[in-house]
């Protein structure tokens, strides 16, 4: 019998598969990522008081990003992306240990272990309902999505 179905995403099942694989604790394997492990918690996509363009509430926008595995993550081009294609590449050196969280913010700052800053001067998450984000590894295949739905629009926070 075939390892793998006849399916129209054979590329998907294999790397979900791998997934899998490492989530039971495969061991390190060079280039592994574990990636399903990687995702979003919480989102922050229209804080609270009005929209002023200052950098200290543009940073009040976020998304945070949880690594739920066993294993650190190297982050290092992985991307954030928005329903517009406002897109967050993180940069060298940023890997996420497991069960640590880290944070984009929207605005500026300086990066740190528990911290990201994507570099706007203006908001990127949409006030109304709809405005997606999406996750992605450095070999670009989805990790994960959170939408901004009308059921969360009065809060402004979702849980992912
Ligand atoms: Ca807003
Ligand atoms: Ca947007």
């Amino acid at each position: 019998m075939p390892a793998l179905p006849a399916r129209p995403f054979p590329a998907l099942v294999s790397a979900m598969a791998l997934g899998v694989t490492l989530a039971l604790g495969a061991g390190p394997v060079p280039g592994a990522d574990a990636a399903s492990a990687v995702r979003f918690t919480t989102f922050v996509a229209d804080p609270s008081g009005k929209d002023e363009r200052t950098n200290a509430k543009i940073n009040r926008e976020k998304i945070a990003i949880k690594n739920t595995g066993r294993t650190s993550v190297t982050l290092t081009g992985w991307t954030v992306r928005d329903q517009q294609n406002h897109t967050y590449t993180v940069p060298r050196g940023v890997s996420l240990k497991a069960g640590k969280t880290i944070v984009l913010h929207t605005g500026k700052g300086t990066n740190s272990s528990t911290d990201l800053y994507w570099g706007q001067g203006n908001y990127v998450w949409n006030n109304t309902p709809g405005d997606k984000a999406t996750l992605r590894n450095s070999r670009g295949s989805i990790q994960d999505t959170c939408t901004f739905t009308a059921s969360k629009h009065r809060s402004g926070t979702v849980d992912c």
